[in-house]
């Protein structure tokens, strides 16, 4: 093949929005032409393999100017022949040709989304960053307004001359819709980036080696089920209920209008008013076809397995819900992913429920609408519906471990190992207080514009904030040697809507895990002070790598490779939940597991094998590259393990995720302080909401 010409940045070049229809056939007469006028700006030229590649047509027959959806089984069937095709590229540089040869071709969000999954799995891409979600489809993360003034100003004024396009806080509605009390989290782009990557490291669908991570059914439950505890952590602050549980039968009361374009049709995202209802779903374009009685049937099913405490496979094999495994299992079939055991028997409930969700507003396409912001991952989080919809998935969970044993005192203490004291203090020295208010932060959109000279645009938001904060942690070890123990911090309101005292079977719920890191505690002195600044949290990621595109090194050394998951991360500007003006009455609970019990045992890959698939052993260990090292969630930043896990290794903690609020409380055990042996602490804190807003600090993103 020819050179092609691509614009700046060599191999990044390949995420610039490609809807810009430059390059396909109908161009191909005015090549030379466009070279010429356009040639000189282009910067780097990369050199095209000729190289053959399987048909790629079926992945074609998503329209460039139509909207794709991860949670529609066709969508997602074309863009995991996508991602096989990119994996299956033997070099780099033939990976690259693949690349170039499809940006023009294809559905540009499958694209994106395939070319993301494939740079994130690929050995030889390792260290080669992600550009952030927002700076490639800025459509997908904010006020649709803003780009027409950004093309306006674009045109019209020189670069020393444009202004900061600034965004609202309230762009999608006002406080008579009480729901908009929370829309600061829901639209946040943080937590939509997050949400996003969090699917791209966990695809349900795609090659085996690629889907089929350690304990990723479980994780699914868990990263879901920690947004809904934030949420509700949230709306309790706001002075809003607990989100409640979506029913099939009865209208939708959160009515959403996102005021989000879509890029490449030109169109808005649909919006829903309140009352709407669900229908089947019949959708031949999309070759979807469901009805509400399926959902139903599929609901029973998995609840009846989980009474009985298992499941079967289609060969009639009975798979027991156990303690170690019953969630993952579940959670593969909840999703559901290609693990499910039993697809036909168990459906696929939770990506249904999107999309019954997504398409209320046109439930036979006779509207020629398409799905609205629950059939997208990039773009569901903003919607309130996506919360009660959590709420339905995440009981069926709960179901599950409502049904486990209770954690003894045996299983949740630890022998010699007392914690006397916990504190946190904020910069600046007060004790267990903690601060919000609110944060402007400036981000370059140019990469996601088209049409337009590619200088820097750059829109203003605003996101929560808060001040960081330091725990201390007093520690005695009355054992003869210097032991290691797994640090588990949480934090939870102490009252519920009513301003009474939680229950802890309601609050175990509520309990956000703010960091998880191992430590060594001496014996001699047997006391022991234990700091851990809030930034170092193994939730989070900072601000920056939110936002921020680090170019890595194609093909290096592993140790080059910067960040973990890239992008994948609950936004450390979200750590702490908004408060009160007054202070919010929470409790902070610290724990100190034997470590003995929670590292990830070694190589073992029997106890990872499917329960449907008999594994050889080369394909195992390729299916298992894990490293067996020392828990690297030890040291000062353990990247977001919690909730992303390590890529290439193994779920950084053998204890089911959420330990030891997975399950409920022992029997007689009513409140957290009954709940706690001595290797556990809770301290009150309150957190001070001030509703004042920082101005932007230097690090504008993209700049
Ligand atoms: Cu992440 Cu429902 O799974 O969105």
């Amino acid at each position: 093949a020819e050179p092609v010409f691509v614009p700046k940045g060599s191999q990044r070049a390949v995420f610039q929005v490609p809807h810009a229809e430059f390059l396909p056939s109908r161009y191909q007469p005015i090549a030379q032409k466009l070279e010429q006028r356009y040639g000189p700006e282009a910067g780097v030229r990369v050199p095209i393999q000729d190289i053959q590649i399987p048909d790629v047509l079926y992945s074609t027959q998503l329209s460039r100017r139509d909207n794709f959806s991860l949670f529609n089984p066709f969508h997602r069937e074309m863009s995991s022949r996508l991602i096989d095709l990119f994996m299956s590229m033997e070099s780099y540089d033939d990976f690259l040709s693949a690349c170039v040869y499809c940006r023009d071709r294809m559905n540009p969000y499958m694209y994106v989304y395939a070319l993301s999954v494939a740079v994130l799995h690929r050995q030889d891409t390792r260290g080669i960053q992600l550009p952030p979600l927002a700076q490639i489809f800025p459509h997908k993360f904010i006020d649709g307004a803003v780009f027409s003034m950004a093309r306006e100003d674009a045109y019209l004024l020189t670069e020393d001359e444009r202004q900061i396009l600034v965004i609202p806080p309230d762009f999608t509605g006002t406080d008579l819709e009480e729901e908009h009390r929370v829309a600061y989290f829901r639209e946040d782009i943080g937590v939509n980036l997050h949400h996003w990557h969090w699917h791209l490291v966990y695809p349900f669908q795609g090659p085996l080696e690629i889907v089929n991570k350690d304990r990723r059914g479980e994780l699914f439950y868990y990263m879901h089920q920690q947004i809904m505890a934030r949420y509700n952590f949230e709306r309790l602050s706001n002075q809003l209920g607990r989100t409640s549980r979506f029913n099939l039968r009865q209208p939708i009361q959160e009515g959403y209008f996102p005021k989000l374009n879509h890029t490449n049709a030109s169109r808005v995202w649909a919006g829903r008013h309140s009352g709407a209802q669900l229908r089947d779903i019949n959708r031949e374009d999309e070759r979807l076809r469901f009805a509400i009685q399926d959902m139903e049937a599929f609901r029973e099913r998995i609840m009846e397995a989980i009474h009985r405490g298992s499941v079967t496979d289609p060969q009639g094999q009975v798979i027991p819900l156990d303690e170690e495994r019953g969630i993952d299992i579940l959670g593969n079939i909840i999703e559901s992913s290609i693990l499910n055991v039993n697809p036909v028997m168990y459906g696929n409930l939770h990506n249904m429920g999107h999309l019954a969700i997504a398409y209320v507003h046109d439930p036979d396409g006779r509207h020629m609408e398409t799905f609205s912001v629950m059939g997208d991952a990039t773009t569901a989080m903003r919607d309130p519906v996506f919360y009660t919809w959590h709420a339905y998935i995440d009981e069926i969970f709960q179901t599950h471990k409502n049904l486990l044993p209770r954690y003894s005192p045996a299983q949740l203490d630890y022998q010699g190992i007392r914690v006397t004291n916990v504190e946190v203090v904020t910069t600046g020295g007060r004790r267990n207080e903690l601060d919000t208010f609110w944060q402007q932060q400036d981000m370059d959109i140019s990469r996601g514009l088209d049409f337009v000279p590619r200088t820097p645009i750059f829109i203003r938001f605003t996101h929560l904030q808060h001040t960081s904060f330091l725990y201390r942690i007093q520690v005695e070890n009355t054992t003869k040697s210097t032991v290691e123990g797994t640090v588990r911090i949480f934090l939870a309101p102490k009252f519920n809507e009513r301003g009474k005292r939680m229950l802890l079977r309601d609050q175990r719920h509520l309990f956000i895990e703010m960091d998880k890191f191992q430590v060594k505690i001496r014996s001699n002195p047997r006391r022991n002070m234990i700091e851990r600044e809030s930034t170092s949290s193994s939730v989070t990621i900072p601000f920056v790598r939110t936002f921020e595109d680090l170019e890595g090194n194609p093909g290096g050394p592993p140790e080059m490779e910067p960040f973990n998951y890239c992008g994948c991360g609950w936004p450390d500007h979200l750590l702490v939940p908004r408060g009160t003006p007054e202070g919010f009455p929470c409790q902070l609970f610290v724990m100190i597991s034997n470590v003995v019990d929670d590292v990830v045992r070694t190589t073992n890959s029997s106890s990872l094998a499917l329960h449907n698939h008999s594994l050889k052993d080369s394909l195992r260990e390729k299916l298992y590259p894990y490293v067996d090292e020392p828990n690297p969630a030890t040291g000062k930043d353990s990247d977001a393990s919690s909730y992303c896990g390590l890529r290439n290794r193994r779920y950084p903690d053998r204890r089911s995720m959420g330990f030891p609020f997975d399950r409920d409380p022992p029997y007689g055990v009513n409140n957290i302080e009954q709940f706690l042996t001595p290797n556990m602490f809770v301290t009150d804190v309150h957190i001070f909401y001030n509703n004042h807003t920082e101005p932007p600090k230097n690090n504008s993103i993209g700049n």
